[in-house]
Order: structure tokens, then C-alpha cells, then sequence
């Protein structure tokens, strides 16, 4: 962490990284402040996505990094969410982009997928040349899943039978821009995936707007009205809810790092203006309140970060279960966000314009601890976890 006048990494957390993923981290940081931050303000502002990045972050090795074979990355889960840290530091709706292109749709292709559909999507999306996105939420079923009424009827009978779809899709990121689009419905034998093409006849993709909140992001309303797709379109493997859930696991998993990176965001550009400014005679930063502010922030960014290193190392160990992804997502959203909002408060009326980014990162984190399950489903997820019983329904 830079821009203080002593070191920000008290703990002395590089230290627990190799060479490699600090080079990784680097470079995404370069990326970062090159590519995000000049035009971040203008991109929130005029709510657009900058479709343009996609390809550029296909060429830094961030989209499907995770995934190996089929054109993708191949690189380890650390390298992973260091790389969601450095984006998310530029703003939440670029490392959202990532997340739902690798760790949904592409995951969701690479791990449920034929060989043929892996063949045709996934070296594309690796490279940002398509865009895919994952569609699990309804309009009325957010939190639970389970009552999703989209179907997918068998549309004649045989092996060539293919598939009708009817229903309606919400908050599903980047649809409007997808040119693959994941969707999860209910079947004769339960859940299961398709992927439909952009474009495919019944299919319409809305933009949900005006939005306070990740708006340098696409999130939208989708609507199947007899969707006529052929036997292909099913993902074969994917049976349940086992199976999107699975996808949920990494990008809940890149959440947890991710927020950190926001958390810190609007930290260092706290303590810059702390140390700049002069109230009273002296710089802000002077003044205990003040110190005590960037001390608590700092404190829970470096447990957070050090959390989320933990999880990481558990995951490329293959040990990490799903409640600890729980732990470490509702814990650094909920303190990325108190962190931003203290952020906010340092910078005075300053702080609510978008010159300074804590305001930014605050709105766009209501976003993130609403989406991949909200503080309460993570919240019960443990409670379930430590008592056995389930307390959702
Ligand atoms: P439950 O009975 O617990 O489980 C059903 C089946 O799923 C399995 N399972 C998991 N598998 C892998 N990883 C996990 N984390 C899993 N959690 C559950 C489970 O073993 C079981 O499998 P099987 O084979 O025995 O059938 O299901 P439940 O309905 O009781 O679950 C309750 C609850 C609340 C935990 C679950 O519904 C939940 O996680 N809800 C939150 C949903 C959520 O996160 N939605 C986010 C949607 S995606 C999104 O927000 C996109 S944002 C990005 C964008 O598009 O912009």
C-alpha cells in the first residue's frame, strides 16, 4: 500500500507473497491506474460500461484466469484474487465484469460444459473477443433459487429434441452486451443450464437504469418468450442446483478479495487528503479523531486481505469450503464498506463529488454485498454451519 508517509502494510503481508504474484500484482496494478482510474469518473458519471476493455483484459490474462485448457490463464487462485484486489481498487463494476465473464460464465462453461461448447466459447471469452454472463436471479427470486419459475420444456421428442425456454431473468450483469448468455432453469428433472446465444429469437436483454450503484456496469432484465433452442444448448453435466451454485463459489471467492481492494482505495486516497489538507492550522491528519479513523480502517484492510490470502492458499491446496467463502465475503464487504463511508467523512464535502473515489466505492459495495448472497444468506450459511440447523426457511 503506497501514498503514506510510512508503509500502509504494517503486517507485512508481501512478505507472503512470491515473486510471481507480486510481478502479477503489479502488473494489474499498472493496469489500473492506466486504463481505470483516469476515466473511471466519466464511466460512473455517464453510466457505461467501456465495452473496449474487454479485449484489453483479455490481453492482461484476468478474464478465466483461474480456468486452464481452452485458451484461459491457467494461473493460481492467489494470482487470481490479487488481480480482483488491484481492479476493484479501480472500481467495483470492472472487477464485476471479470468476475461474471471468468468466474460464472466461463466456469460455468468450463465446468458443466461439452467439449464442443468449451471449444466454441471459451478461447473467445479468454481473449474478451465475447462476452458471456450468467443468469440465475428472477425478479422474485433473489435469495432463494430454488423458486426460480423460468422453465425449459423438451421441444419434440429423440435424441435431436431440443429445448422451449419461457421466464424472466433479473440483475443478470452484462446481458445486454453478451454474446453467450448462461441461464439457469427448471426442467422435468430439476434445474438445469443452457446457453443461448445473443440474439436468439424470444431473447430480450433490458438495462436496468437509473442505477446509484455500480454504474459503470450493465446490469438487466432478461425475458425468455418461447426461446427455441436445439439439444446443444444444454450444458450436459449440469445437473441441480449444485451446479450454478458451484460458480457462485469463485466469484463469491473473488468478492472476498476484491472489496479489500475498494477498502483500500478509498483508504489511501483518505489518508492523502488527511495528510495534504490544513484545517485549524494543521493537516487533518494531525488531529487523533482523524488518526483513529485511518488506524480502524487500516486494521480491518489488513485482516481482510490477510483473510482473503488465507482462503486463497486453502483454495489452490484444493481445501476451501464453500463457509468459509461465506466468512470471507460477508466480513470484507461489510468492512470494505464501513471503511469506504469512514473514507468518505475524512474528505468532508469533498467527498461527495466524484474527484475523490471512497462516495464511488461505497455506493457501488451496496451492490456487492447484495449480489453473490447478501450479508443475511451468508450470515445463515455459517449459522448453519456451527448449529446444524438451517434457519432460511
Ligand atoms: P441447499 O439445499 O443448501 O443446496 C442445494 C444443492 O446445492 C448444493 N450447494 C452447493 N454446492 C456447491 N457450492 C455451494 N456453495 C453450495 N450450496 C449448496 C447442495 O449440496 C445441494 O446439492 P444436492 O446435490 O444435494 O442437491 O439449497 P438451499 O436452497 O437450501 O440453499 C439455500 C441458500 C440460501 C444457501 C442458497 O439458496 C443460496 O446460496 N442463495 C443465495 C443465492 C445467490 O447467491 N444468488 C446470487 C445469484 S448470481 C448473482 O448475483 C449474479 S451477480 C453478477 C452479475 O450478474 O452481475
Amino acid at each position: 500500500m503506497s501514498g503514506a508517509p510510512g508503509s500502509s502494510d504494517v503486517l507485512h503481508l508481501d512478505a507472503l507473497l512470491s515473486e510471481e504474484e507480486l510481478a502479477l500484482r503489479e502488473k494489474v496494478r499498472d493496469f489500473t491506474d492506466q486504463r481505470i482510474r483516469p476515466n473511471i469518473a466519466s464511466w460512473y458519471e455517464e453510466a457505461v460500461f467501456p465495452r473496449e476493455l474487454a479485449p484489453e483484459l483479455g490481453e492482461l490474462g484476468v478474464l478465466g484466469m483461474h480456468l486452464s485448457g481452452y485458451g484461459c490463464p491457467g494461473r493460481t487462485a492467489v494470482e487470481y484474487g490479487l488481480a480482483a484486489l488491484e481492479l476493484e481498487a479501480g472500481d467495483s463494476g470492472i472487477r464485476t465484469f471479470v468476475s461474471v465473464q471468468g468466474s460464472l460464465a466461463m466456469t460455468a462453461i468450463h465446468k458443466w460444459g461439452s467439449e464442443e461448447q468449451k471449444e466454441e466459447w471459451l478461447p473467445r471469452m479468454a481473449a474478451g473477443e465475447l462476452i458471456g454472463c450468467f443468469a440465475l436471479t428472477e425478479p422474485t427470486a433473489g435469495s432463494d433459487p430454488s423458486s426460480m419459475t423460468t422453465t425449459a420444456r423438451r421441444d419434440g421428442t429423440g435424441d435431436d429434441a431440443g429445448w422451449v425456454l419461457d421466464g424472466a431473468k433479473r440483475w443478470i450483469g452484462l446481458a445486454s452486451l453478451a454474446d453467450v448468455l448462461v441461464v439457469w432453469a427448471m426442467t422435468d428433472d430439476g434445474v438445469r443450464g443452457f446457453l443461448v446465444p445473443a440474439g436468439t429469437p424470444g431473447l430480450v436483454a433490458t438495462p436496468i437504469e437509473p442505477k446509484l450503484s455500480m454504474r459503470a456496469s450493465v446490469q438487466c432484465d432478461v425475458t425468455f418468450d418461447g426461446v427455441r433452442l436445439g439439444p446443444e444448448a444444454l450444458l450436459p453435466a449440469a445437473l441441480g442446483l449444485r451446479a450454478p451454485f458451484s460458480c457462485l463459489n469463485e466469484a463469491r471467492y473473488g468478492i472476498a478479495w476484491g472489496a479489500m481492494g475498494a477498502a483500500r482505495d478509498s483508504y489511501e486516497a483518505a489518508l492523502e487528503y488527511a495528510t495534504g489538507r490544513l484545517q485549524f492550522d494543521k493537516p487533518l491528519a494531525g488531529y487523533q479523531l482523524t488518526q483513529e479513523k485511518l488506524v480502524n480502517m487500516l486494521v480491518e484492510i489488513q485482516k481482510g486481505t490477510l483473510l482473503a490470502l488465507h482462503l486463497g492458499r486453502l483454495k489452490d491446496a484444493g481445501k476451501l469450503r464453500p463457509e468459509q467463502i461465506s466468512l470471507a465475503k460477508l466480513n470484507n464487504v461489510r468492512e470494505a464498506l464501513a471503511v469506504a463511508r469512514e473514507a468518505r467523512t475524512i474528505l468532508g464535502g469533498n467527498g461527495i463529488t466524484l474527484d475523490y473515489p471512497p462516495l464511488r466505492h461505497a455506493n457501488n459495495l451496496e451492490s456487492v454485498r447484495t449480489y453473490e448472497g447478501t450479508d443475511e444468506v451468508h450470515t445463515l450459511i455459517l449459522g448453519r454451519y456451527i448449529t446444524g440447523l438451517q434457519a432460511f426457511r
